[in-house]
C-alpha cells in the first residue's frame, strides 16, 4: 500500500523543465550559435585578439571581428507591445532579450521606427501621482519618450504600466544601455494588451 502511495505521488509530480543547453565552446559568453552567425571563431575566445573577449565586445556593442573600440556593426531593438518583450540586434544578429512594460491604454507607447536621441544615467520622472526621482538607464528614443529602468514594479513581460515609456528591470535596462549608442534605430510594433500579456489571443 504505502509502495502504492508512493508511485501515485511520484506520478502525479509535475516533470521537471529542462532549460535548453546553451554551448559556449569557448567559455567567451558567447554562444556558439551566435559566434557562428557573427561569424567569430567558436574555439577562441578572442577572435580579434584585440585583449576583449568576443562575448564583452558583444555585450558592449563592439565588433568582435575588428579589434579595439570599432562600433562599425549595426545595432538596434525591436519592442513588441503585444507581448511586452523586446529583443536587440547586433548586425541583425539576435544577442538579447528582456522583458518589458509599455504604456497603459490611453498613454500608450508610440510605435514606428525612432533612433536614440540621447543616453542619460539618471531622470527624474515626476508627474501627477508620481515622482521617480533619479531612474537609471534612459535611453531617450523621442522627445519625453525612453526606454529605461523602473524599480518600483515588477510586470515586465506581464502587464503595461508606464506613461508611455518602455519599462525595464534594471539589471536589462543596463545591458541595453551599454548596448546601444546615440543614433541606432529602435523598432516598436504590436498594440497594447488591456490588461495582463495573453499570448493565446496574439495573432502570428
Ligand atoms: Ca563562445
Ligand atoms: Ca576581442
Amino acid at each position: 500500500m504505502r509502495l502504492f502511495l508512493l508511485m501515485t505521488i511520484l506520478f502525479c509530480l509535475p516533470l521537471p523543465l529542462y532549460a535548453v543547453e546553451i554551448i559556449d565552446t569557448d567559455s567567451d559568453g558567447l554562444s556558439d550559435e551566435i559566434e557562428i552567425l557573427l561569424g567569430t571563431d567558436t574555439y577562441n575566445p578572442d577572435t580579434d585578439d584585440d585583449g576583449y573577449p568576443d562575448g564583452l565586445e558583444v555585450e558592449n556593442g563592439y565588433n568582435p571581428l575588428k579589434g579595439q573600440a570599432d562600433r562599425s556593426l549595426s545595432r538596434h531593438v525591436e519592442v513588441d507591445k503585444n507581448t511586452q518583450q523586446m529583443k536587440w540586434f547586433l548586425d541583425n544578429v539576435q544577442v538579447g532579450q528582456a522583458p518589458v512594460s509599455t504604456g497603459l491604454i490611453g498613454m500608450d507607447t508610440p510605435s514606428g521606427e525612432f533612433k536614440i536621441l540621447r543616453k542619460r544615467p539618471t531622470v527624474n520622472y515626476v508627474g501627477r501621482n508620481y515622482s521617480y526621482l533619479n531612474t537609471k538607464w534612459n535611453l531617450e528614443f523621442k522627445k519625453s519618450y525612453y526606454l529605461h529602468g523602473a524599480f518600483w514594479h515588477n510586470q515586465f513581460g506581464i502587464r503595461p504600466m508606464s506613461h508611455g515609456c518602455i519599462n525595464i528591470a534594471y539589471e536589462n535596462a543596463e545591458k541595453l544601455y551599454k548596448f546601444m549608442s546615440v543614433g541606432d534605430k529602435v523598432v516598436i510594433t504590436g498594440k497594447t494588451p488591456s490588461g495582463k500579456v495573453n499570448l493565446a489571443n496574439i495573432k502570428e
